[in-house]
């Protein structure tokens, strides 16, 4: 007998209205029949871990998924999402910032911004300083972020082909840090060098190519920084404009949380390499555009810019409803292809997505690949009549 197939798209965002803590989501994942054997591993480590609460009926449904008969303790070896299961991993740099995170008893919870910003007016100048940062991604989950000006994703830098970007990184924390765009083609070894804290590095760049390009912090190990917090979109207008629209860029990015101490969940390094996210966001934050969707009248063009820093997961982009009359594969306006379901951004990677919303409704953009959908890579759009 096979497993149970997921619901609906439209029958999971109904019940994905609120984000919640990583053992809710496992919970909600259990609930909605996802038999996944690591999910199902991970919520029963999240159950003994919280003890003294009393597993519920659907961690105990899950664990049979696992084959295990229900022992706790083999759970845990078949658990590659576990910090207890270490034969996996052995040695690897681990983030201190639980230690030094300040508790965050007033960290504000602000939605991410989706808009594309409007385009810088000729040459762009920019003097961003990486740094520590408690940022809320949701209701009761703050994670201690390496960050570029304290945001995750950092701010999204936007402008035209051959325009001069004057890009100055000062470093605020006592790890190094360094900025790498994707945008830019440039020495890497000069401009892309880590700096220690209280120093600074500038470098030009004019990007040759139109498209939805990643930054991040190129220091080793690369995977801690961007895992971490450290990167963005910068997105890059061609010299002619393209259709009007509605524009929006989508940062996917996955999480990978320790367990929260002094209320901070600092990144986990070990987990990183198992790649098994306890999230995937649109925008840094799981889930926020189903709590607050994203909004645009009918008749209008919308233009996604998505960006996937990744880690390590593509994003394989879809718009339930809906079809993309343009899907750019390199820099717009050329490389058009027509009429697409879905198309992955790879890790690293980013594309252009266009759809007409002819139609009044409301439509969950995914990450259909549903592993990573379920755990807040979902939002709405919108579309009001
Ligand atoms: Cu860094």
């Amino acid at each position: 007998m096979p497993a149970s197939l997921p619901p609906h798209p439209h029958d999971i965002s109904d019940s994905l209205p609120k984000p919640t803590s990583r053992r809710g989501f496992l919970a909600q994942a259990s609930a909605l029949s996802l038999v996944i054997p690591g999910v199902g591993a991970a919520l029963t480590a999240c159950s003994v871990a919280d003890r003294p609460n009393p597993p519920d009926t659907s961690s105990a449904k899950v664990e049979n998924t696992a084959g295990s008969g229900g022992d706790e303790e083999s759970l845990r070896h078949h658990n590659s999402d576990s910090r207890l299961d270490s034969s996996l991993l052995k040695g690897a740099p681990h983030s201190d910032l639980s230690a030094r995170a300040v508790p965050p008893p007033n960290v504000p919870y602000h939605r991410y911004d989706p808009v594309l910003p409007p385009l810088a007016q000729g040459d762009l100048s920019l003097h961003w300083h990486a740094r520590e940062a408690s940022i809320r991604i949701s209701d009761d989950t703050v994670v201690a972020g390496w960050t570029f000006e304290g945001s995750i994703p950092g701010p999204v830098v936007h402008c035209r082909v051959g325009d001069t970007v004057e890009f100055t990184l000062t470093n605020d924390s006592a790890v190094p840090h360094s900025m790498d765009f994707h945008a830019a083609q440039i020495d890497p070894k000069t401009a892309f060098r880590s700096v220690p804290k209280g120093q600074s590095i500038t470098y030009r760049f004019k990007p040759k190519w139109a498209g939805a390009f990643m930054y991040h912090c190129g220091t080793a190990p690369v995977l801690m920084h961007i895992g971490s917090g450290m990167y963005g979109a910068i997105i890059v207008s061609p010299s002619e404009p393209l259709a009007p629209a509605r524009e929006f860029v989508l940062v996917q990015s996955e999480f990978y949380l320790a367990e929260a101490a002094a209320g901070v969940a600092a990144f986990d390094y070990q987990k990183m390499l198992s790649t098994l996210p306890d999230f995937v966001c649109f925008n840094g934050r799981p889930n926020q555009y189903i709590k607050d969707p994203i909004v645009v009248n009918v008749g209008e063009r919308v233009r996604f810019w998505v960006v996937n820093p990744g880690p390590t997961h593509p994003c394989n982009f879809h718009v339930v409803g809906e079809q993309f009359d343009t899907v750019y594969l390199g820099a717009p306006p050329g490389n058009a292809i027509r009429g697409v379901q879905t198309w992955d951004v790879a890790p690293g990677g980013g594309m252009c997505f266009e759809l007409m919303c002819d139609t009044p409704g409301e439509f969950p953009f995914v990450n259909h690949g549903f592993g990573h959908g379920q755990k807040g890579g979902i939002g709405f759009l919108l579309v009001k009549s």
